[in-house]
């Protein structure tokens, strides 16, 4: 048998101080498995970094406190950069592949500066950013090799280049790095892989202990995993990196279509029986953009087998357009228990509208709330405030939908221009950013200056702080709220004490939603 000694370091820059599974970590490490390989992975769950969004949506009343039931010791943050040194050293690794989003990148930066490689090892990067924004991530002159595609079409050829210690030029879908010249050379995408073909990698979970199957919901501890039963979205939403993704995947003569696909149903099953017998998954999450967006007859059959196969409790997300007494009596009939969550962002009509091209109004929102709770299903809803020309009764509108639809639970974020949307030109145009600022996250802060009468960065940080308090407590509480948004380092006390009765004004509890967990 021949020995390999390759060996591959693989890093997720994970911004949230919880151990999660970046989707593309087991099909990387699969596909390194499969060309003899020896992995390694470095992710930052474990050193703890300012809040996280997870730990802000307990702390806001956004989902019910979880997170401490599974918290252990952190490290400092400050150790990031010598411990990954370390483990460099310690490997001499012959690749070190990087999977990020564009928050994630920012933050790999941040560590990443002063780390020294071997001579041989080859950096590459792949994921979301690069493929949205691999001419500024080559100019940093810091990787080899800046991936634009799928990993399951081009992983393969970088590693069996790497097994023969042959060049990484010209591989189709990466921007090449000669290291002597820093000339950077260009290759197109190879185009998108059918779904045949994309899910026939077998994904590798070895390198994940137990902690990355433990989440909080509801207040308890669960083991849940994210599985694709789909990719990419119809919609063109103008705060979205989907339509950006869309041009950068295809190829210039490629069909649109291509970029929605579809899982085979019987890949998708043996996945959820592998997770099943190994992994003990108690709830699924579906990482579909918009899952009642697939055709009745696939949902239909999709149930069936679900029913008989896999028979536990589901989280999916979709559109408030898709949502349809037809669809959720389907999805319903086998009696297993979901949760729906829905993407609402605004409740101000011109903003879901003009500003988002969202084509979805607060009206549709209404109705897919009230099939739901109809039906007694568990909803989570995710809202956005520091929207471009946003101001404080636009807010407020926003208030008023969430009161209208009373959501089981919920999450906030704060707008952020991230590379490829439409909106970040519309800011850069309009002068609410340069273009140049560093990114933050969203909950960190809002990074646009706009004019009076619309939202400041700083209205914006405590209107968002104070969000779900506005949109969950009876009236006569704001007073209170309005002390904590204009004040909240001198109220955190006050703040803390309506956070907490905000869950006696719990919609789910009233309404008796079903449970995902007692079933
Ligand atoms: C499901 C999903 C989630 C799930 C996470 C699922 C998971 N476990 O990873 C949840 C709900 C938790 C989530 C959260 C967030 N998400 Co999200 N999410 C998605 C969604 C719909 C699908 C992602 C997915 O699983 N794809 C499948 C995996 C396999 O694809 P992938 O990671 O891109 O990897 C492929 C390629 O990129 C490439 N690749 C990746 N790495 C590498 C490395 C190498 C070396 C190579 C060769 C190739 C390669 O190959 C992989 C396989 O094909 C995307 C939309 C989209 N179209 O991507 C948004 C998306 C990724 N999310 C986005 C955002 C903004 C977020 C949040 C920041 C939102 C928030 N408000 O908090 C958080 C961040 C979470 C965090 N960091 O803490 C944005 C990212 C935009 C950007 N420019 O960075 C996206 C693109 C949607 C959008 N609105 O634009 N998300
Ligand atoms: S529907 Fe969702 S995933 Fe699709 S473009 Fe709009 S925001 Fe993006």
């Amino acid at each position: 048998m021949q020995i390999n000694e390759k060996r591959i370091l693989f890093i997720f820059p994970n911004t949230s101080n919880v151990a999660w599974i970046s989707s593309a970590i087991p099909i990387l490490a699969g596909i390194a498995k499969k060309n003899n390989f020896k992995t390694s992975y470095f992710d930052t769950y474990n050193y703890r970094k300012s809040l996280s969004t997870d730990d802000e949506k307990e702390i806001q009343g956004g989902f019910k406190a979880g997170y401490k039931l599974i918290f252990r010791e952190q490290l400092p943050y400050e150790n990031i950069a010598a411990d990954l040194q370390r483990a460099i050293d310690c490997l001499m690794p012959d690749i070190v592949a990087v999977t990020a989003l564009s928050e994630e990148y920012e933050f790999f930066m941040s560590f990443w500066g002063g780390i020294r490689t071997p001579e041989k090892t080859k950096v590459i990067i792949g994921g979301i950013h690069s493929i949205l924004s691999p001419e500024k991530i080559s100019e940093s002159l810091r990787f080899d090799l800046v991936c634009t595609g799928q990993a399951e079409s081009i992983f393969p050829e970088i590693l069996s280049r790497v097994n023969r210690d042959e060049s990484l030029d010209a591989i189709a879908g990466t921007f090449y790095l000669n290291r002597s010249t820093n000339e950077i050379k260009k290759y197109p995408s190879p185009g998108l892989l059918p779904s045949d073909r994309l899910w026939n990698t077998e994904p590798d979970f070895s390198l994940l202990d137990d902690n990355y199957f433990l989440r909080p919901f509801d207040g308890r501890t669960i083991r849940r995993y994210e599985i694709e039963l789909g990719r990419g979205c119809p919609y063109k939403c103008n705060y979205c990196g989907n339509s950006a993704l869309k041009n950068a995947l295809l190829k210039p003569d490629e069909p649109v279509s291509n970029f929605l696909t579809r899982r085979p149903l019987d890949s998708a099953f043996a996945h959820f029986n592998k997770m099943i017998r190994e992994y003990r998954i108690d709830i699924f999450q579906f990482t579909d953009e918009c899952f009642l967006a697939h055709p009745a007859g696939w949902l239909d059959e999709f149930m069936r087998r679900y029913a008989k196969e896999v028979a536990r409790p589901f989280i999916f997300q979709t559109r408030a357009e898709t949502v349809s007494e037809e669809k959720i009596a389907l999805m319903q009939k086998h009696g297993i228990p979901f949760q729906v969550s829905l993407g609402v962002e605004s409740g101000a009509d011109h903003i879901l509208s003009e500003i988002c091209n969202r084509k979805c109004t607060s009206g549709q929102i209404v109705s897919a709330f009230d099939i739901l709770h109809a039906h007694k299903i568990r909803t989570n809803a995710y809202f956005m405030i520091g929207f471009p020309y946003e101001t404080r009764q636009d807010f407020f509108k926003t208030v008023r939908l969430y009161r209208r639809i009373k959501p089981s639970v919920s999450s906030v974020s704060i707008f952020q221009p991230l590379p490829g949307q439409e909106l970040t030109k519309l800011c850069i145009e309009k002068g609410f950013i340069t273009g140049r600022e560093p990114m933050a996250t969203f909950t960190s802060h809002s990074i646009l200056n706009m004019p009076s009468p619309y939202l400041s960065a700083k209205e914006i940080k405590n209107l968002w702080r104070v969000f779900v308090l506005y949109s969950t407590l009876p009236e006569e509480y704001y007073p209170d709220i309005q002390k904590c948004e204009s004040d909240y380092d001198n109220n955190k006390d006050l703040f803390e004490k309506l956070v907490q009765l905000r869950w006696e004004h719990d919609y789910a509890k009233e309404r008796r939603d079903i449970s995902l967990l007692n079933f």
